[in-house]
């Protein structure tokens, strides 16, 4: 499994929260998602590398570009 954490500056509400969360999850070798509100981080459990390029492209597509 591979983990990374985002910096995702445009992550300002509960809404927000959300959206990212079932947005990722729902990308295939997804394991977990977790979005932090306060600290604006999101932390993704992936199969492998390869699924952060999906990770990040959807990040971008749904209005919530990673700064990293
Ligand atoms: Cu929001």
């Amino acid at each position: 499994l591979t983990k990374k954490t985002y910096s995702v500056p445009n992550t300002s509400c509960d809404h927000c929260v959300a959206t990212i969360e079932r947005e990722l999850a729902a990308l295939p070798g997804v394991d977990s998602v977790k979005a932090e509100l306060e600290r604006k981080l999101v932390t993704v459990v992936c199969d492998n590398a390869g699924v952060l390029a999906e990770v990040e492209k959807a990040l971008r597509e749904i209005g919530y570009p990673p700064d990293a």
